[in-house]
């Protein structure tokens, strides 16, 4: 596939600035030994040696295990007295990746994400109450700068502790919140609990991301929160929240400019607009951390144009899932944003599950554990039973195989406060 082909024709110079943009990158990260080497290979010693975006696209990827081979500070592009934050990557195994921000980078960011704020009504009138984990982790830092950019109230109340955040979001009239879907639904469930009625609070607009979640959630939340609830998107190595975020259309997340994408297939091929694929980043004007290609490992579709808010330019669709969260049961790919769809349209089940899979013999099962919300909880068994057959044939008919189902009490799952986990994989441990 041609990449000429690929690059819509918005504007005659569009493939032209975005080259342009590309070469600074590229000079940036040529005085780094790692893409120094990788680069040389190819003939490429200068920016000025990338004259097409077919010769950008000739690049090598940059993956995460590249971060950690040259970790803690390998890929820098400014000497660590230029380095004003460090953030690290949430990955449980292994070297954490860390990124470097100069004090630029860091005003960038912060206009970055006021810029998508304010696209989605905030304002400096608003209280944010940032619930995203406030450290290492990019979620709370970066929406709190993005809200000072813009002049908005900020709560730095980080992630946990719920009753306080039910409290505080009555006493201080916070009109924004700020944290993963799964704790907005676990603040929206802790509410209804709480002796705070939804009237007592101001709520008006979430902005939630940081893990996949379905359109079934965000009505669920919507309507359980009464706000209109955002995806924001963005990952530790490329910047943090805010490389996309919806803007009030909810049609699609807008790449920001700074960030080129692409999409590839399986094997790192490039796909055409509007195949799903894996999401790759190129940073634009990032200073202490630039990086090219980067594999997100993200599962999307790439569309360019002019969306129905006037914006012109690169959308994604919400990303569905991670490559790497795809299991692989009996020879079929499933991924439990399929699994979630499946529970929320069929009615009566809360939107908190787990996927436990386990070896029986030689073969791979699946178990989804889904909770009956609680006015189902109290039907004769008859109509439970009911109820788990359609969701059995309902999973059956998405993913084109059968898993078992185990229905479970109201609130047995284990809430999360951040990123939630979807998956046991007992497989390895079992041999
Ligand atoms: O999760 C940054 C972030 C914080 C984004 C707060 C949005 C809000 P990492 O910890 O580096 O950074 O994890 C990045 O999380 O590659 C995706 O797999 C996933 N992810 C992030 N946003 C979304 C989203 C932050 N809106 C990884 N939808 C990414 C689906 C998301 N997955």
């Amino acid at each position: 596939m041609d990449i000429a082909d690929r690059v819509p024709k918005v504007t005659e110079c569009t493939e032209e600035q975005w080259l342009k943009s590309l070469r600074n990158t590229v000079e940036r990260v040529l005085p780094i030994p790692h893409y120094q080497h990788s680069y040389a290979a190819l003939g490429v010693t200068k920016a000025e040696d990338i004259s097409s975006l077919r010769d950008f696209q000739g690049l090598p990827l940059t993956t995460k295990e590249d971060l950690r081979k040259n970790y803690p500070f390998g890929l820098f592009a400014e000497p660590l007295e230029n380095i004003v934050r460090l953030h690290a990557s949430s990955g449980t195994t292994g070297k954490p990746t860390v990124v470097g921000y100069t004090s630029q980078d860091i005003s960038l960011w912060a206009k970055i994400v006021a810029h998508e704020l304010k696209r989605v009504g905030v304002t400096k009138k608003d209280v944010v109450q940032i619930a995203y984990g406030y450290g290492l982790f990019t979620g709370g830092m970066g929406l709190h700068y993005g809200c000072e950019e813009l002049g908005a109230i900020v709560v730095p109340i980080s992630g946990g502790n719920t009753a306080r955040q039910l409290m505080l979001m009555r006493d201080f009239g916070t009109t924004v919140l700020a944290c993963t879907p799964s704790y907005a639904l676990y603040l929206a469930e802790s509410l209804e609990e709480s002796g705070i009625s939804r009237d007592e609070l101001k709520l008006k607009i979430g902005v939630f991301g940081a893990e996949p979640w379905t359109e079934g959630m965000r009505e669920q939340i919507e309507e359980r929160l009464g706000i209109k609830a955002y995806d924001i998107y963005g990952l530790s190595e490329i910047m943090g929240p805010g490389v996309a975020m919806e803007c009030p259309a909810q049609k699609g997340l807008h790449i920001d400019e700074h960030f080129y994408p692409e999409i590839l297939d399986e094997e790192g091929n490039p796909l055409p607009i509007g195949e799903r694929g894996e999401i790759v980043f190129t940073s634009l004007e990032k200073e202490g951390f630039p990086v090219l290609r980067y594999r997100t490992k993200d599962l999307t579709t790439l569309h360019y144009g002019e969306c129905s808010c006037g914006q012109v330019g690169w959308t994604m669709e919400r990303v569905s899932a991670r490559v790497d969260d795809m299991l692989i049961i009996r020879g079929v790919n499933v991924f439990p944003s399929q699994v979630e769809e499946a529970i929320l349209s069929s009615g009566g089940f809360e939107p908190h599950y787990l996927l436990v899979v386990y070896r029986d013999g030689n073969l791979d099962q699946l178990e989804v554990q889904v909770e009956v919300n609680e006015s189902s909880f109290s039907d004769e068994v008859r109509e439970l039973e009911i109820r788990q057959q359609r969701l059995h044939q309902k999973i059956e008919e998405i993913l084109g195989i059968s898993v078992r189902i185990r229905l479970v009490e109201p609130k047995s799952i284990p809430r999360s406060e951040g990123k939630a986990i979807r998956v046991i994989d007992k497989r390895n441990k079992e041999g």
